[in-house]
């Protein structure tokens, strides 16, 4: 018994990236069908994975594939942790919000989707990584969810425990993410730099870098975000890279290897504590110079 339901997807509607604009101008989530509890419990079952190896000075958090299972260990220091992803899907880990137990989200998970946005705070991911992202894990209860279209699993609790004292990463670019702006460098180099992004605000927040195609206003990219119409066709930009929804109070360090040229950041998550709007119409979006 294995129903493939996409739990992931009930933060989705969340994870609004540059393929989902039409999204953008729906006014209510989506609710799915229920997830399955047993393919959670199957998801969960392996926790044999070795913990605590280092990466330098860092800890590593080792996701690995075994059995078909995600695997993952059931312990690692608090400060900065490398995920280092042996399991051949894309996977991201996930805080639970305090108090909230690992049994509480399977059940919610089970029951009410859309609730489990209450219990969980995000810490962001990025497809286009260069190398081990780093978290700055807090203590706490985390679980590392599959974030493929496919993906299900979700393995855990992963108990994140006494800080190791390993020194945090020294970054090549420092961003703030606040509601509603980038405390971004206006110009930063070409080649492989090693962002932190931090999210300053009180709202979840993400960290898109798109390229406008040629002869392509912001003013057009913001028009056609705020359209009540369907779009259709591509996107009159290229997406360059992605930091997605990162909680409240979150540190990630990630690599991205930007060739020189002219680029825009922005946020298009949903103002939930306002208007629904994205942040980007209300100022979150910030031009980025690359240069050699
Ligand atoms: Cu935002």
């Amino acid at each position: 018994m294995n129903t493939k339901r996409n739990w992931w997807r009930l933060v989705g509607w969340l994870l609004i990236g540059v393929m989902a604009l039409g999204m953008l101008s729906a006014c209510s989530p989506k609710s799915q069908a229920g997830a399955d509890p047993e393919t959670i419990a199957e998801a969960t079952a392996v926790l044999t994975a070795p913990a605590g190896q280092m990466a330098g000075d860092i800890p590593v958090l080792t996701i690995k594939m075994v059995n078909g299972e995600l695997s993952a260990p059931d312990k690692v220091p608090s400060g900065p942790v490398a995920l280092v992803n042996e399991s051949g899907l894309p996977v991201e880990p996930i805080r639970l919000n305090d108090g909230v137990t690992f049994e509480e989200l399977t059940a919610t998970l089970a029951e009410n989707e859309e609730a489990v946005l209450d219990l969980i705070s995000l810490l962001g991911s990025s497809e286009n990584a260069v190398g081990q992202i780093i978290y700055d894990l807090s203590p706490g209860q985390y679980v590392v969810a599959d974030t493929s279209e496919e993906g299900d699993a979700l393995v855990g609790p992963i108990t994140v425990g006494e800080p190791s004292g390993a020194t945090p990463p020294t970054a090549d670019v420092n961003v703030d993410l606040v509601d509603f702006n980038f405390a971004i460098p206006s110009e930063i180099k070409a080649g492989p730099q090693l962002w932190q992004i931090n999210n300053k605000g009180e709202q979840w927040h993400e960290l898109v870098i798109i390229k406008l195609d040629e002869g392509v206003a912001m003013d057009d990219v913001m028009a056609m975000i705020m359209s009540e119409e369907e779009t259709s066709g591509p996107p009159p930009f290229e997406m360059v890279a992605m930091w997605s929804p990162m909680g409240v109070g979150t540190t990630a360090w990630v690599e991205w290897d930007l060739p020189a040229g002219a680029y825009t950041v922005l946020c298009f998550l949903p103002d939930l504590k306002g208007d629904f709007q994205p942040h980007a119409a209300h100022g979150m979006v910030a031009n980025l110079t690359v240069t050699n």
